[in-house]
């Protein structure tokens, strides 16, 4: 039966406007004033706000780290972003020594759980004649974008060379680099200083991955682009200085993108200096109040154009279970580092949290508007990552990915009430006001309030096609 959304506030990228919507199948039908309904079931939508399902461009499920896992797998971080919005992710394919297809084969079985819309990212942290031959076939598996590190010596890290080499092999492929940034050179000795000299606390974390590191890691990637002739995007910006270089090379017409993450809009090394610090350990890590106001100014200005979560939550405390859906879970998390910082798994939880904590933290509080909520939040990844108009958008033809919310509705934030497979929440007891209340995915409704009516198996493998260059 169709759907008919009816007296809602439509928030697109770049309007906002009373419209109806009809949904018919998986797809929008139809979007206009007082359409007919003759047969269709009616949501009277009026006081609400619907807008595009987020999409979420940077997340890690399943992901191992450190004798553990990230502790939402292909299901229950799905379930949890639906039910802040999101219905669709990419996650970050480890690349094996067996080749792309192979790896790419282990991450699709993986996924046969998902709950929402999902596509991959390829990390590339190995690279040789025979490797960069292979690049291309990436794209007929659907994969358009590969990641590549300038910090994790001797593990992750590409030197240079490699990282132009394959922004080169990207560009004449139509694929898209992006890039975690950070100095691993100047990184390792500083570890090596803090262990000698005893410091493992959290906040060492951050002491020893300074933000200079980023900046000029940051820099030296656009100006790779630039002499590559190639885009390049870069994840994760954390450090005010970032978002300096961004616009300096945009101005420059350089093609650089930027995504940020929430946390580092929020949170400095002060929360790693707390008892709990090690809530806050992922890399890069936090940095300083004066970072945060910067990165918040860059997406005021639209220096900036993404906002993705990095989701790789652990536990807090690991050797106590939880319950998720009826079960006890219990999986090793952040106390494997309680005696070294190095040995903390690195990653946050914030699959669930983005929307409702940037629509209360970012829109409301005036450092952004609802149309630049969407366009960071979905319409640029569907751009930019060859979704596009498929995804991140409210037009006829569109995949019926819808979240409509109540902007009004009040919620004190935090573990009790996400779905996040983890026993912490970085906002906890934060004060939300909007909330998305019912979640489409391709026009079957999949959250309803506080009930979830999506199962595992529901998402589908996107294949990505070229992107556009924001
Ligand atoms: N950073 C993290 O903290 N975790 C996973 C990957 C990453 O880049
Ligand atoms: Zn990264
Ligand atoms: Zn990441």
């Amino acid at each position: 039966m169709p759907t008919l959304i009816k007296n809602g506030t439509l928030i697109t990228a770049s309007d906002t406007f009373q419209a109806d919507i009809l949904i018919e199948g998986e797809t929008i039908s139809q979007i206009g004033k007082d359409l007919p309904h003759p047969s269709a079931e009616v949501i009277d939508a009026a006081g609400k706000l619907i807008m595009p399902g987020g999409i979420d461009p940077h997340v890690h499920l399943d992901l191992p780290m450190f004798g553990t896992v990230s502790s939402d797998d292909h299901y229950t971080g799905h379930k949890a972003a639906a039910f802040g919005g999101t219905t669709t992710a990419m996650d970050f394919v480890v690349q094996e020594d067996k080749g792309f297809e192979y790896s790419v084969d282990v991450w699709r079985k993986m996924s046969e759980k998902a709950a929402i819309d999902y596509s991959f990212h390829m990390n590339l942290t190995k690279f040789d004649d025979k490797i960069a031959k292979d690049i291309p076939n990436l794209m007929k598996m659907g994969v358009q974008t590969l990641k590549v590190f300038t910090a994790y010596n001797g593990k992750l890290r590409l030197d240079d060379g490699g990282i132009f080499k394959a922004l080169r092999i990207a560009k004449e492929n139509g694929m898209l680099i992006m890039a975690h940034c950070e100095n691993g050179d100047v990184i390792e000795p500083f570890i090596a200083d803090a262990l000698a000299a005893g410091h493992t606390t959290p906040e060492w974390h951050a002491l020893t991955r300074p933000k200079w590191g980023a900046v000029e890691s940051s820099l030296r990637m656009a100006a790779m682009a630039e002499q590559a002739d190639s885009p390049v995007y870069i994840v994760h910006m954390n450090a005010g200085g970032e978002v300096d270089m961004l616009k300096y090379a945009r101005e420059r017409g350089v093609k650089v993108m930027g995504e940020t993450c929430p946390p580092y809009l929020f949170f400095s090394v002060d929360n790693l200096r707390q008892p709990d610090g090690a809530k806050w350990i992922c890399s890069p890590p936090m940095r300083d109040k004066e970072d945060n106001a910067r990165l918040w100014k860059g997406l005021h200005e639209n220096t900036l154009q993404t906002i993705g979560t990095d989701h790789c939550p652990f536990f807090f405390d690991g050797t106590k279970p939880i319950m998720y859906e009826g079960k006890e879970v219990k999986i090793a998390g952040k106390e494997l580092g309680k005696d070294n910082f190095t040995k903390i798994p690195n990653g946050l939880p914030g699959i669930q949290d983005r929307l409702p904590i940037m629509w209360t933290y970012g829109v409301r509080a005036g450092h952004i508007t609802a149309n630049q909520f969407v366009a960071y939040n979905c319409t640029n990844p569907a751009k930019i990552f060859g979704l596009y108009p498929k995804k991140g958008a409210l037009i006829p033809g569109a995949d019926a990915d819808i979240a409509i919310w109540d902007p009004e509705k009040k919620i004190k934030y935090g573990v009790a009430h996400s779905h996040q497979r983890t026993d912490y929440n970085l906002y906890e007891g934060w004060e939300i006001v909007g909330y998305p209340e019912k979640v489409f995915l391709r026009g079957k409704m999949i959250v309803d309030g506080e009930r979830w009516l999506g199962k595992s198996g529901d998402g589908q493998y996107l294949k990505r096609g070229i992107g556009e260059i924001l």
